[in-house]
Parts: C-alpha cells; sequence; structure tokens
C-alpha cells in the first residue's frame, strides 16, 4: 500500500454540486441509484474518476446514455466526459455481511451507516473526498412492518405507501454537505421527542431513537442536547441551523458516536444510562459526547475539512469546546485533571512510538488510523493554548471571524489560525509550528532569587526530542503558567515562550516555591528538579487545584520509582505527610482528594522514564500502595461512611463522595479486615458507580470476595449487553496468573461476539492496555495471544484490530527481552495475510 501525502493535494478535477440517492434496502442486496450533476472545474481534459470500494457496479448512464465503464477494486474511470451531465449508476451492495461496520450496515435488525472517513465509497461510486459538496435528496425503501423508520439527513419532504408492505420515505438536505456527512437509518426503535426553541425563536424537534424497552435510559441524552445548544448559543452566538435533530443509538459502532447533519449515530454506550446501570463516569461521557457531536454542526459540518490532513481542523477544535462545556457543566479541575491524564497515559506514548505524527499528518497510508489521541487530544490542547494566549475574547474574536468567513465552505488548519491571528491582530507564524512538529516538547526550568533586588528569575529552555518522522525540530510557541507561592499567598503568571531559552524575572517579595505548568497550560513534559518539601507545599498549599494535583502525583511517582531500586524503602515523610495533610481536608474538597489520593497509573509511571521493568515497577506501585493502605487504615474507614444520603443522582456534591469512596477502597481492599465491608457495600448499593468501586477495589486487590461478586452481577446483568462490557472489561484487566485462561473462555461467552467492537474492547481491549502483569507475561504469552487475537478481528473488522494494536507499538522502553517478543509476533503478523492496509501501516511503521 501506498502513503497519501498532504502535499499532493490538488483541487478536484469535477464538482457534484448536487446528488439524489435512491435505496432500496434489502439484508444482502440493497439497490442503489445514484444520480449526480457533475461539472468539470477549471480547463483539463482528466477523466472523471470515481472511488468505489466492495461494490456490484449493475449500470452507468451519462445523460441518460448507457456507457460502458470497467469498474477496478479501487473505482471507475469515465473518459471523456462532457464539462456538465447528469451521471446515474446502479450498484448493489451486501449491508449484512459487512462486518466493518463502514458503509452500510446491519447493526441487529436495523440499517446503518458509516460514511467517515472514506466509507461513503462503499455505499456508490462517488468523489470520496470532503472537498466536494452536494445538496443531498435521499430516498428510501424498505419493509413497513420492520423498518417503520426511515432516517435520513435533513428535512422529510415526502413519504408513502407501496402496495407490497412497503414504505418510502424521501429526505433533503438545504445545506451542501460533503459525503462523509451522509446517513441512513432504517430500522424499529422506541423515540424520545422533545424540542428547543433557539435563540432567534425558531422550534426545533429533538428525536432520540433507541432499541425497543430502552426508553427509561434515554432522558440523560436528551437532557445532555438541550444544554449543549443552550451552551453552544451561550458562549459561541452558534445557534442550530435545522428544523430537526435526530440521534439514532446503535449497539454495533466502531467509534463513540458521528456527527453526520441533523443524523448523528451512537454508540449506544453513549445514550444509554440510568443509575441501575450505568456510573457517574457514563453520565459524564455521555454528556459530553454528545455535545461533541452536537458541536460539530457548526465546527465540522458548516465549515468542514479540505482534506484528511486536516482532520485537527474540526477535531481538536470540537474536542477543546466539548471540553469547555463540560468544565462549565462538572467540576473544572477534575475534568481538567481527566484530560491531562489522557494526554500522558496515551498521547504521550504515541508520540514515543512509531506511529507518532503531527496534529496535521503529513503523509497517511490508512485515515482511519489517524483519528488518534494527537489528531484529537493534542489537537485540542493546541486550540486551548491559542486560547491561553489571546484570552476568552480574542479567542471568541477568531472563532466569529473563522466561521463568518469560511461558513460554507472545506478549509485547512492554516485557515483557522489565520482567522485567529487577522481577528487579534498578532503574530502566529511561529505558533503554527505546533501543526507541523511531532513529538513531546520538553521544558526544562532553571530558578534563582535574588535576595537583594527581591527578584525571581526563571530560565526556561525547550527542546522536542527527535522522533521516528521527524529528526528535526524547532523551538515553539507556548504559553507556560507559572505560579508562585510564598508565606503571603500565591501569585499567577502566564510566560510566554517562544525561544529555545529565554529568562524572566518577577517581583517578589522572599524567595518563593514555584510551581510550573498550571492547568497544563502547554503539552509538553516539564524536567524541574525539586525537593520533597517544595512539592509538599505546592501540593498542600497552593492555587491552582491542577497543579496541587500535579505536585501529589509527582511525590506518589518518585517514591514508587525510588521503591523499583529498593525494595525495602519505606515511604518518604513527604509522601506520609501529604496524605494525612489530604486526608484531613478531604471532606471539605472530596473530589479533589479523590485525585491527590490516588496512585498514578502503571502507564503514567511507565512514561516517566525511558527505561522500565515491567515487573519491578508493578511491584513497586503495590507495594507503595500496601503501605498506604496499612499507614491509613482507620481514615480509608472512616471516609467510606461520607456517602451521600440521598438516592442516587447525577449531581455534583454526590458524585465527589462516590469518587473519594471509590479511592478510598482501593486501599482499603487491601486489608485483612475488609472483607465485611466490601461484603455490605456490594449488597447495599443502589447505584452501578458505587458497585463497580467494589467490584474494582477487588479485582485490583486481588480480594476473595472478587470471584463470588462477579457471579453475582453475571447472575444480574447476565442479559444486559452495555452492562455485561463492564463485567468482561473486569475480567480482561484483572493481573491474575489465570487471567489468560478466563479471557480465552470468555470468548465464548454467550454475550461476547468479535464482530461487536464494545465487546472485543471491553474484553481484549483492556487486557491489552490495562492488564500489565498478563500481558506483558516473561514468556509473551499475552503478546501472542493479542496477535492471535488480531489475525482472525482483522478479518471481520480491520478498523477496530488497529486499535488493539496499540499497546503493542510502544516498545523501546521495555528491556530486551520483551522487545524481542513482541517483534516476533509483529513479524508474524506482517507475513500473515490477508493483512488490512489499517494493521500494515501500523506494523510496518513498528518493525521499521
Ligand atoms: N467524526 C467522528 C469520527 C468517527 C469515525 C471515524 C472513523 C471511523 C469511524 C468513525 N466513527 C466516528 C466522530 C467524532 O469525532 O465526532
Ligand atoms: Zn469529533
Amino acid at each position: 500500500p501506498q502513503a497519501m501525502k498532504l502535499a499532493d493535494y490538488r483541487q478536484p478535477d469535477f464538482l457534484i454540486p448536487a446528488l439524489f440517492l435512491d435505496f432500496e434496502l434489502h439484508d444482502t442486496q440493497t439497490r442503489v441509484t445514484a444520480v449526480s450533476k457533475v461539472r468539470r472545474q477549471g480547463t483539463h481534459s482528466h477523466p472523471l474518476i470515481l472511488d468505489g470500494e466492495k461494490l456490484q457496479l449493475v449500470s452507468v448512464e451519462i445523460n441518460g446514455e448507457t456507457v460502458s465503464a470497467q469498474a477496478t477494486e479501487k473505482g471507475l474511470c469515465l473518459e471523456n466526459v462532457p464539462d456538465e451531465f447528469e451521471l446515474r449508476i446502479v450498484t448493489h451492495i451486501d449491508p449484512l455481511n459487512n462486518t466493518s461496520l463502514e458503509g452500510l450496515y446491519k447493526s441487529g435488525s436495523a440499517f446503518c451507516t458509516q460514511c467517515e472517513a472514506e466509507g461513503f465509497r462503499k455505499i456508490t461510486y462517488f468523489m470520496d473526498r470532503p472537498d466536494v459538496m452536494a445538496k443531498y435528496q435521499v430516498k428510501i425503501t424498505a419493509d413497513r412492518q420492520t423498518y417503520p423508520y426511515l432516517l435520513s439527513n435533513g428535512n422529510k419532504i415526502g413519504q408513502g405507501e407501496l402496495p407490497d408492505g412497503k414504505h418510502w420515505v424521501l429526505w433533503e438536505d438545504p445545506f451542501f454537505k460533503p459525503c462523509y456527512l451522509f446517513a441512513l437509518v432504517a430500522g424499529d426503535f422506541d423515540l424520545l421527542e422533545d424540542s428547543f426553541t433557539t435563540a432567534s425563536g425558531r422550534q426545533v424537534a429533538l428525536e432520540l431513537f433507541v432499541d425497543k424497552g430502552n426508553l427509561g435510559r434515554a432522558g440523560h441524552a436528551m437532557a445532555s442536547l438541550k444544554k449543549a445548544m443552550l451552551w453552544d448559543e451561550q458562549r459561541y452566538g452558534l445557534e442550530y441551523d435545522l428544523d430537526i435533530y435526530m440521534i439514532v443509538a446503535v449497539d454495533f459502532f466502531n467509534m463513540g458516536a458521528m456527527e453526520n447533519k441533523g443524523l448523528n449515530v451512537f454508540n449506544s454506550k453513549f445514550v444509554l444510562a440510568d443509575p441501575a446501570s450505568a456510573t457517574d463516569e457514563d453520565y459524564f461521557n455521555i454528556e459530553s459526547v454528545i455535545a461533541h457531536e452536537y458541536f460539530h454542526n457548526w465546527t465540522g459540518n458548516r465549515v468542514t475539512c479540505r482534506d484528511w490532513f486536516q482532520l485537527s481542523l474540526k477535531e481538536g477544535l470540537t474536542v477543546f469546546r466539548d471540553q469547555q462545556f463540560s468544565a462549565d457543566m462538572a467540576d473544572p479541575a477534575i475534568v481538567r485533571i481527566k484530560q491531562v491524564q489522557v494526554m500522558r497515559e496515551h498521547q504521550f506514548a504515541e508520540d514515543a512510538g512509531p506511529m507518532v505524527h503531527p496534529i496535521r499528518p503529513a503523509e497517511v497510508m490508512e485515515m482511519n488510523n489517524f483519528y488518534s489521541v494527537t489528531v484529537y487530544d493534542k489537537g485540542a490542547e493546541v486550540i486551548r493554548m491559542l486560547h491561553t494566549l489571546l484570552g476568552e475574547t480574542g479567542f471568541r474574536q477568531g472563532m466569529d471571524l473563522y466561521i463568518a468567513r469560511h461558513d460554507g465552505q472545506a478549509v485547512t488548519c492554516d485557515d483557522f489560525v489565520q482567522a485567529m491571528q487577522d481577528a487579534n491582530g498578532i503574530d502566529l507564524t511561529l505558533f503554527r509550528r505546533w501543526y507541523s512538529q511531532s513529538g513531546t516538547p520538553r521544558v526544562e526550568v532553571e530558578t534563582l532569587y535574588d535576595d537583594k533586588r527581591q527578584q525571581f528569575a526563571l530560565t526556561l529552555r525547550q527542546h522536542t526530542p527527535a522522533t521516528a518522522d521527524q529528526q528535526d525540530k524547532l523551538p515553539l510557541h507556548m504559553p507556560v503558567a507559572i505560579e508562585l507561592i510564598d508565606e503571603t499567598g500565591s501569585q499567577q503568571h502566564i510566560l510566554s515562550l517562544t525561544e529555545s531559552s529565554q529568562r524572566f524575572e518577577l517581583a517578589c517579595k522572599g524567595e518563593p516555591t514555584l510551581a510550573v505548568l498550571a492547568g497544563f497550560s502547554a503539552p509538553v513534559k516539564v524536567d524541574f528538579a525539586q525537593d520533597s518539601q517544595e512539592l509538599l507545599k505546592t501540593a498542600l498549599y497552593g492555587q491552582d487545584d491542577f497543579l496541587r494535583w500535579d505536585a501529589a502525583q509527582q511525590l506518589l511517582s518518585e517514591s514508587i520509582h525510588a521503591s523499583v531500586t529498593d525494595a525495602n524503602s519505606s515511604l518518604p515523610e513527604a509522601v506520609l505527610a501529604l496524605f494525612s495533610g489530604t486526608l484531613d481536608v478531604a471532606a471539605e474538597k472530596p473530589a479533589l482528594a479523590a485525585e491527590m489520593l490516588a496512585l498514578p497509573s502503571f502507564e503514567t509511571l511507565a512514561q516517566q522514564k525511558p527505561h522500565i521493568h515491567v515487573d519491578s515497577l508493578l511491584a513497586a506501585r503495590h507495594s507503595v500502595k500496601m503501605q498506604l493502605a496499612e499507614a491509613f487504615a482507620g481514615q480509608w474507614k472512616s471516609l467510606i461512611k461520607v456517602a451521600p444520603d440521598q438516592s442516587y443522582a447525577y449531581q455534583r456534591e454526590q458524585v465527589q463522595l462516590r469518587r473519594l469512596k471509590a479511592v478510598c477502597l482501593t486501599y482499603l481492599a487491601e486489608l485483612p479486615d475488609s472483607e465485611a465491608i466490601l461484603q455490605q457495600g456490594y449488597q447495599h448499593s443502589d447505584n452501578m458507580s458505587d458497585t463497580l468501586a467494589i467490584l474494582r477495589a477487588c479485582q485490583s486487590a486481588n480480594h476473595r470476595l472478587f470471584e463470588p461478586l462477579m457471579q453475582d452481577f453475571e447472575q444480574r446483568w447476565g442479559q444486559d449487553s452495555l452492562v455485561m462490557d463492564k463485567w468482561f472489561a473486569l475480567h480482561g484487566s484483572r493481573q491474575h496468573p489465570n487471567s489468560l485462561a478466563s479471557l480465552q473462555l470468555l470468548t465464548g461467552h454467550a454475550m461476547y461476539s468479535i464482530n461487536n467492537p464494545n465487546k472485543v474492547r471491553a474484553l481484549i481491549g483492556s487486557f491489552a492496555f490495562y492488564n500489565t502483569a498478563g500481558f506483558h507475561a516473561a514468556d509473551g504469552s499475552g503478546y501472542r495471544f493479542v496477535t492471535d487475537y488480531l489475525m482472525k478481528l482483522d478479518a471481520v473488522n480491520p478498523q477496530v484490530a488497529s486499535r488493539l494494536i496499540t499497546p503493542m507499538l510502544g516498545f523501546s522502553h521495555l528491556d530486551s527481552t520483551r522487545q524481542d517478543l513482541i517483534v516476533q509476533q509483529l513479524a508474524r503478523l506482517l507475513n500473515h495475510e490477508p493483512l488490512s492496509r489499517d494493521l500494515y501501516e501500523k506494523v510496518s511503521k513498528a518493525l521499521h
């Protein structure tokens, strides 16, 4: 397979301003008629090249005349076409056997589509690129009884009955859109209806379609949608533009959700929730994903990407917007901590591996591989830096200009930065490097206090180490937010770092304690040698909650790394002081306390060192956990009683207390006398958050209650697909000598299916990503198991396989025996036939 290059971008040779699609739905032979208006762009005599995959071509007509055209595996080439004409193409497709979940496929008994990034070419022959934008009319015909709802983008403009038990519906979308935003759904659902009145007084019908019997779990998603619609009006002045907004929840879906114009399709995991079956985290995620897809209506749909290299234009920006929304809806510091954990655990790991790329990649073999933490989350961090540099007002002015200038267009990341620059009259030339330069920058900090002049000097040096894709790196423009803590309080500053080394001076009465990167103001690693007393001071007395948490995590990380080198080391005084100081005020600030008391994850710890030894790091983390469990045994027992006394509601104070209780339980479960408390906690729980907290605590402590409680859980929830995913994930991530055997057994469980991405992610994904001991087993059995599974999965669903391989890609920090074992498995995979382009791109880079 060949890579596509951003540098090779050319305008399309033809435009297709209008498209009529006629679907006659049938499980294995759906007939698709596509009638396009085609117009040559510019003066040339190039043929019309249409993308198409896995299509059975029935006929091609130009202006009503049949033409003979030979289709290849990749598409159709039509030579000598007129400058302007009507093109009519009929194809047959097989949705039932489309297990890739891309194009038109079946999720249970419903038909649905997923076209981003390049799935439309599995529906009909077309110019499947985002800069070709058309107005769509879509007619759908299907059996009335099995498919009472026939949905597509835009407004319903016609419907009718047919004599053979079939019916049809006609949809029209008044907006120009790229084909990746096309959607069709047909099925029988329960429908939750509501409405929203926009700021300018227009009524929008809101319709949420869920599987029959799930109406009771749809309320939170609908409420979240209405909050998101209001928020976008208030924060960005952006109103919804159609008369109807539909969301359909399906069980078979490759990602979280899809922002198709007026007809979002969602993974049911990000729609359905009630207290008994969903956790606080599920409630949070639903609210944020619903908002994310809604926000795409302006940042993605009305203004879209010119080409797929520009994906971060819509994704980085929309993630940033959904992060702002979540911070407003929930606990801003905690929300930020979670985002930073994703950056440190996953994005920094991506930067350190073979798939490293800038937020605007320069080369792509398989586009689906670039829906990455770099494009999404680092992309959002880059937008956040702009927001920090320009301020709320400047950023909003930039957004207003961006939307006004580019509404209805397909544009580039450069166009976005240019709008920010023009609206604010500042030079962002240097800042643009974030789009083309990959890797995690390191910022080194050096300080000096001049007693006489009462000046605090700090020198910042930045340097981005070479990455697998790019040797030479340049200095970047980044805001470095700092806090100076002294006896009288604290002062905050934002330093604008643009050079490789820069000195800043600040007036300060008395030598302060410095804390760097407040709010994680730039996506970098900081090298700042601070002693534990200074870290402790920041953790206990800092102003910025993020910095307090970060200092606490550094103290804990250092004590775990110290315990790797000296297995008998006891807990440092500073860690003991951190825990007692935090526990003393835990009831007043439960959410922050919970995060400060939680141990850094294995993945975060692994990112902090160039080389790790898996077993020693795991043992060290466990030993620190045990010591903390014992040292504060009394506090864990009393704090778990600080539970909300009302019945469950997804409400801030309640969520904070449950989170604190969950962290306390993880320590408590390590104590020999915890069984009765855990057992009772499980039995009396009236909500999934508390139940799962007990199960997780038992799992991580390898408590003897784990198995009986899991059996009980299965008895209770065995028929509930979404809840059983939690059960599969607990099994998959359980670090236990039998974990592999149990995994193998569970792939045969009645509720498990290799065809359902949620199941695969829950069981196999949680093993590969989070079962450190099992996945990295010294005999290579974990790597072999995952590789064998990938071979099977690749034939079913390459996109899901390609995500699952991630933990096998970055191995340079492991010991040489494990590196060899992984390389052996990757080599086996590379020789496997057939191998998807998705896996080929990743495996070949990893072995390079
Ligand atoms: N824009 C959507 C991306 C997406 C996707 C991409 C590739 C394959 C399947 C997919 N499903 C959804 C989702 C989003 O970021 O909003
Ligand atoms: Zn998105």
